[in-house]
């Protein structure tokens, strides 16, 4: 008999008599029993199909691949009967709507990581669970991140996990394939305030502002240099995967804007990727930045709006936004400009 307690009994307990309450319980349900067929479609992998097949393109001219589709159509199907008026998904150019009238509306990234599909690297779901606005749905994805009402994410993993906040900490639940339940690992993850790990796309290099790159030269030169630490690089090519490692071990991860075409304000949106991992990582005492304030208190004023996102400890994001926006507050430091880095000739 094991005594990790199951999804159902901690959000019950949570939710008690609370019918507000319990409409988010059940669409957190409904959300993780989604997460579960999902997992198993990533796990059987070719046997399923070919689930990297490109079947079109989203309304921000991401390729959309069979199993991007299939995942988007499994959570619609979950969330009609959950009490949810409208979905806002990455792969529907407008809101969904289901129940009209009913409280909540969900904003969703089905599969994240897509462009692992078929390489066996992780994957995972991002939700985000916002009060539905009497305004209707355009309205009620564009309020700022602190209100949402729950956030989390799936990662189909080694480990099939489930991070949720229901505004009083970050729990980590894991699927138990013994019974097909999620149970309870972490009551309260926990973001350390420091770290000498990072997580960033070092090929865009020549694509970022020079202080980013004085940033990152700076962690590469390691103790060696300003930062008189070494860090290390994890680079996955999820969010969900990343987030899940800095919510266990720590770290910092960083999406920047760059001078690519189409990467301005860098290649996360800000409603339904961006505002759930920075609710997490809020409630788990880690900071969450577009590198020049809060995820949280920024306006969306698109469902796919991108923003550049800085996540993990504190003390790292505070210092990256210092150098982005006070560079010669580094100190130590030779001027900005023309600096050598170690990515360049
Ligand atoms: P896909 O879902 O299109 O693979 O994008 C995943 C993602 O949005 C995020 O999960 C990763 O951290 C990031 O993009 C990877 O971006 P790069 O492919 O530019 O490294």
């Amino acid at each position: 008999m094991t005594n990790f307690e199951e999804l159902s009994d901690w959000l019950r307990g949570w939710a008690g008599v609370d019918a507000s309450r319990r409409d988010i319980a059940d669409t957190v349900l409904a959300l993780a029993d989604v997460g579960r067929e999902i997992s198993a479609l990533v796990a059987a992998g070719p046997l399923a199909g070919d689930q990297s097949g490109i079947v079109g393109e989203n309304s921000d001219g991401d390729l959309q691949k069979l199993l991007d589709l299939a995942s988007h159509r499994d959570v619609l199907a979950a969330l009609a009967n959950a009490p949810v008026a409208h979905v806002g998904s990455e792969e529907a150019p407008e809101p969904v709507t289901l129940n009209s009238g009913a409280p909540l509306a969900v904003a969703v990234d089905p599969l994240d990581g897509s462009s692992n599909i078929g390489v066996n690297l992780p994957m995972g779901t991002i939700f985000s669970i916002l009060p539905a606005l009497a305004a209707g749905a355009e309205a009620s994805f564009r309020q700022t991140g602190r209100n949402q009402l729950a956030a989390g994410f799936l990662v189909y993993g080694p480990m099939t996990e489930l991070a949720l906040t229901v505004g009083s900490g970050t729990h980590v639940f894991v699927l138990d394939r013994r019974d097909e339940t999620f149970r309870l690992v972490n009551g309260a993850a926990s973001i350390p305030h420091a770290t000498d790990e990072f997580s960033i796309n070092a090929s865009n290099y020549r694509h970022w502002n020079e202080a980013l790159r004085a940033y990152i030269d700076d962690c590469l030169a390691g103790d060696e240099g300003v930062r008189t630490k070494n860090f290390n690089m994890r680079w996955y090519g999820s969010l969900v995967a990343e987030a899940s490692r800095i919510l266990t071990r720590g770290g910092v991860f960083l999406y920047p804007a760059d001078q690519r075409h189409g990467y301005g304000d860098g290649r996360l949106r800000l409603v339904y990727e961006a505002n759930p991992i920075a609710f997490l990582v809020e409630q788990a005492g880690g900071a969450a930045s577009c590198g020049s304030g809060a995820i949280l208190d920024q306006v969306p004023d698109d469902l796919h709006q991108r923003v550049p996102l800085i996540f993990g400890a504190w003390e790292e994001v505070e210092r990256i936004e210092r150098y982005l926006n006070d560079p010669h507050s580094m100190g130590d430091h030779a001027p900005l400009f023309g600096r050598r880095g170690l990515f360049r000739a």
